[in-house]
């Protein structure tokens, strides 16, 4: 015999467990500011803006659940239920007060729990505290500008970090020609030899913390920990759109138009973001690279590049990473 009782016993438990398995949080400790494979959810936020995305996602994916597992109940309830065999003389019922006010009132009870945090965290995006930096973030076809308006002359282009150029600078320019140079640029032949030899070198890389393929940047920009940053975003040729999930950070950059956003890291590290409007063939080679670091880190690496002195300024940068590195591997080991 059919047994209703135990059906419904074990989706609501299958239900639970999806909601549990929805709400994990994901490692801190993973906290790259990028996403990691095979990961749920959303990237670890880096500012009070992400963190309250977060939670927001994670109170509207709990209700859609909740909603979904209660409506697949109500189907097989009615399909075991008021089947031909099971009620062969249906009853001919075509209005109930109670059910009708039910299905307004709680439909409206539940779009105001999801209105009322959504409009605080609106709220909270457009606030746009006092800012401690300006940086100008500037769309091009395929690359991204990034001036510090209080630091004349400061300006820095960010070119993603290919495939030739990783190879490039491990195997040397000579070995390369040697080895590639017969192939015909921008041709599928050449971009298939070049992702295979150079996969495991990215391999080595990501593992290692130090680059990832597709996010890696030539000149990041560093911002320092803590300070309030206004980001003006606009576009020299088509529309781009300036974007870092970890900070909670999505700005269309539309040419003729200066847009704004405004993000306060919360924590030091590499944060990496892609162009998030389709723009054109390179639309996936123009990542974002944000590396936050300490006061007087920052301080150095401006006081490098208005001395005109670029290496130097790398440099700093680099200290900051392997500083950060050697900090989340230690916190990794201690757990
Ligand atoms: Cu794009």
């Amino acid at each position: 015999m059919f047994k209703w009782n135990s059906v419904s016993t074990l989706l609501i438990a299958a239900g639970l467990g999806v909601v549990a398995w929805s709400i994990v949080s994901i490692n801190p400790a993973l906290a790259l500011g990028q996403s990691l494979p095979g990961q749920m959810g959303l990237q670890a936020p880096a500012t009070e803006i992400a963190t309250r995305i977060n939670s927001f996602y994670d109170l509207v994916n709990t209700i859609i659940i909740g909603i979904t597992i209660f409506v697949l109940i109500l189907m097989i309830y009615v399909m075991v239920r008021f089947n031909e065999r099971a009620n062969p003389t249906p009853s001919k019922t075509t209005h109930h007060v109670g059910l009708e006010v039910a299905w307004t009132v709680i439909p409206i009870a539940i779009l105001v729990v999801i209105a009322i945090p959504s409009f605080k965290l609106l709220n909270f995006q457009y606030s746009y505290p006092k800012p401690d930096i300006t940086i100008k973030a500037t769309g091009n076809a395929w690359y991204w500008d990034h001036e510090y308006l209080d630091h004349k002359g400061v300006s820095i282009t960010s070119n993603m970090v290919t495939d030739e150029d990783i190879l490039k600078s491990e195997i040397g320019e000579k070995e390369f020609n040697a080895r590639f140079g017969a192939l015909e640029d921008g041709s599928i032949a050449k971009a298939k030899a070049l992702y295979e030899a150079s996969a495991p070198i990215w391999a080595k890389k990501q593992a290692a913390g130090t680059d990832s393929r597709q996010l890696s940047v030539d000149n990041e920009i560093a911002v320092p920990v803590g300070k309030v940053v206004h980001l003006l975003v606009t576009s020299n040729d088509v529309i781009h759109s300036w974007t870092i999930p970890a900070f909670g950070i999505k700005q269309q950059a539309v040419p003729g138009r200066v847009s704004a956003s405004w993000f306060q890291p919360t924590k030091t590290g590499m944060f990496y973001g892609q162009c998030s409007v389709l723009c054109g063939k390179n639309h996936s080679a123009m990542p974002i690279a944000v590396r936050v670091v300490s006061e007087q880190a920052y301080g150095d690496w401006l006081a490098a590049l208005k001395a005109k002195d670029p290496k130097k300024a790398k440099a700093i940068l680099k200290a900051e990473a392997d500083a950060d590195r050697q900090k989340s591997v230690a916190s990794i080991e201690s757990k």
